[in-house]
């Protein structure tokens, strides 16, 4: 995203707020004092400008355990337990991961969302909201740490994972009340089928789900939808069907030439095919995971994986 010009006014004006914050609360003419119309260059700094001064704390000097001298806990669940703002199924996120840091659930105290699940490579970024007052985040285990607790909206941290493993966070002043999280780094998105999240383990637009198409009387997935930079994916990537049912492979037209061919399986549809509208339709008479790929674009992830139940 370009900087706009007003972006950067917003971002000198969130300059003064911090420092005001320095010496004590956000006050009223601090992070309020911008024009809306410039803070609605971000939906969610405009949502957060009337309640910055409800939320202020005085700034003391801190009076927190550092995150440096905590042990990662042993149980990533019951460390969830007690963070704000989770419930939710843990879900897959996209290659571009935001967490929120502010979130008004429990009065600003909420990473949004607590938790994310993601795939080694994948950059998270957190985003402060200014609400509700200094806040930081650190990783038990010492990856990584955003520094001293700040309170300016628009703040960004990020890191990128490599490794596989689970992270604990918390924003060392709030941890006791409620402020922390996790990121779930891992090889494979569980799907709880091995084939498939291993086959798919590169394919951009696969979320970690097999879309569940077994009662549907005719399945379809399109060829050439987006993914993969560019047309040139499978949607949805991976589809459940019943035993018995024929899925259509429909073709966007986009993305070039794409073909549909079954690895350990005598199933093809043939020659590259570039037109909209084109289709391919296959009955599937045994249960069994079949995965199969466009050739053109293997290489670049254009994968998908039918499980037949
Ligand atoms: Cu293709």
């Amino acid at each position: 995203m370009e900087p706009s010009s007003t972006r950067r006014r917003l971002l000198r004006s969130a300059g003064v707020a911090g420092v005001a914050a320095l010496g004590g609360c956000v006050s009223g003419r601090g992070a309020d004092s911008s024009d809306p119309t410039e803070t609605a260059a971000d939906g969610a700094a405009t949502e957060q400008a009337g309640t910055a001064t409800d939320q202020c704390e005085p700034s003391t000097e801190a009076e927190y355990t550092p995150a440096a001298e905590l042990s990662p806990p042993e149980s990533l669940e019951e460390w969830l337990a007690d963070a704000n703002g989770y419930g939710e199924p843990i879900r897959a996120a996209p290659p571009e991961t935001e967490i929120v840091v502010g979130h008004p659930t429990d009065g600003g105290l909420a990473f949004d969302p607590p938790v994310v699940k993601i795939r080694p490579y994948t950059t998270v970024r957190w985003r402060w909201t200014g609400h509700g007052g200094p806040r930081n985040v650190v990783s038990l285990d010492g990856t990584f740490d955003s520094g001293r607790p700040n309170a300016q909206k628009n703040t960004g941290y990020h890191y990128v994972f490599t490794e596989p493993g689970e992270y604990a966070f918390v924003s060392e002043p709030q941890r006791e009340e409620g402020m922390i999280g996790a990121v779930i780094v891992t090889n494979t998105l569980d799907t709880g089928n091995e084939d498939v999240d291993q086959w798919l383990y590169e394919v951009d637009n696969f979320d970690g789900t097999i879309a569940d198409r077994t009662d549907a009387d005719a399945p379809t997935v399109t060829v050439g939808a987006e993914g993969n930079g560019g047309n040139f994916a499978f949607d949805p990537p991976a589809i459940r069907v019943s035993t018995g049912a024929t899925i259509t492979w429909e073709w966007t037209g986009e993305g070039g030439a794409h073909d549909v061919v079954f690895e350990d399986a005598d199933v093809g549809s043939g020659d590259v095919v570039a037109d909209a509208g084109a289709t391919f339709e296959h009955a599937f008479d045994e249960p069994g995971t079949y995965l199969y790929v466009c050739r053109p674009h293997e290489g670049i992830g254009m994968k998908g994986a039918v499980v037949v139940e």
